[in-house]
Order: structure tokens, then C-alpha cells, then sequence
């Protein structure tokens, strides 16, 4: 996901807003949208991984800029199985299953109906250590095609075109003679 602006000039423009509003002595704008509820809950134990983690605001939010991620008690290792989806007041995401027994971040940042940006982090507990692994570091950010080249093909190969050629001259030798 990208954003056009960076989340500080975001912010800046919302102060900015903020304070013109003030001065211009304008009525109060409509609130940010407010997370009212998740799942798992803020601070709840669970003894399994959920399927997929799910945010509840307190009025439909715009499908921009919209961000979720669970970070694993290592606070580095990412458990989303697919993209975020927005519908209306929802975001959610689906997750893998987990893994290690411990605490798990639901770090979000959507669009408020105002435009604003609002973020947040949801924390929850799995109690019982689930069957999921985290992604290789490596792995999961080497480009493709930047593995070692295995050498025995080219050694292979080599040696065919070498046995080709030894034929081929005593092929051609043995005509000339
Ligand atoms: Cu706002």
C-alpha cells in the first residue's frame, strides 16, 4: 500500500485543519471515527488463533490508505494471510494460523469519514501456542532469482558438450582417413 502523502504531512494537514477551524471559530467538525469493538478484544486472552482479526468502528470509514497488521510477540513477525478488506464500518483482515504462545499487536490506520487519519494498536494474548510458523525473514523479503545458481548443471553440461565434441572429431577423423 502506498500513500500520496506521508503520514506526518497527513497529520501536519490535519492540525492545520484543526486549527483554522478554531480560529475561523467554525462549529465543532464531525469527530474522528472511533474504534468501538474488536476481535479479538482489546486485552483478551484466546486460546486459539482466530481466523481473521476484525475492527469495529463507530460509522463506516473510507477504503484509503487503510492498513492492518498483527505483529507476533516478537513484535516483528507478521500474521495477515491476505489483504484488508473495508466494508462500511468493518476492516478486517485474515490471518494464519499462530504460532508462539504470547502477545499479538493489531496495528491499524484507516481513513475517518472526515478524511482523517486514525491508528491504533489492539492488543490480545494467545494463551496456547498454535501450530503457525513465522515466515522466514530471509525468505520472505529475498527477491526472486536472487538464490545461489546451483554449479553441477553447468558441470553437467560441460561434460555433455565435451563428450559431443570428442565424437564428433573422431566421427570427422575417421571419414577423413
Ligand atoms: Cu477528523
Amino acid at each position: 500500500m502506498t500513500s500520496r502523502w506521508s503520514f506526518p504531512v497527513r497529520i501536519a494537514a490535519a492540525l492545520a485543519a484543526a486549527a483554522g477551524t478554531v480560529l475561523l471559530g467554525a462549529p465543532p467538525a464531525a469527530a474522528h471515527s472511533v474504534l468501538v469493538s474488536s476481535s479479538p478484544a482489546a486485552g483478551a486472552s484466546v486460546a486459539a488463533g482466530p481466523a481473521e482479526a476484525v475492527l469495529e468502528f463507530n460509522e463506516p470509514v473510507e477504503n484509503r490508505f487503510t492498513e492492518l497488521s498483527v505483529l507476533g510477540p516478537d513484535g516483528a513477525s507478521h500474521w495477515e494471510a491476505g489483504p484488508v478488506s473495508v466494508v462500511d464500518a468493518r476492516v478486517s483482515a485474515p490471518l494464519r494460523p499462530l504460532g508462539p504462545a504470547g502477545t499479538y499487536a493489531i496495528r491499524y490506520r484507516v481513513t475517518s469519514a472526515d478524511g482523517h487519519p486514525v491508528s491504533g494498536t489492539v492488543v490480545f494474548r494467545l494463551t496456547v501456542a498454535g501450530p503457525g510458523a513465522a515466515l522466514p525473514a530471509v525468505a520472505a523479503v529475498a527477491p526472486p532469482g536472487d538464490e545461489p545458481v546451483p554449479l553441477w548443471p553447468w558441470i553437467t553440461g560441460g561434460a555433455v558438450l565435451l563428450g559431443t565434441g570428442f565424437a564428433v572429431a573422431r566421427r570427422l577423423s575417421r571419414v577423413d582417413a
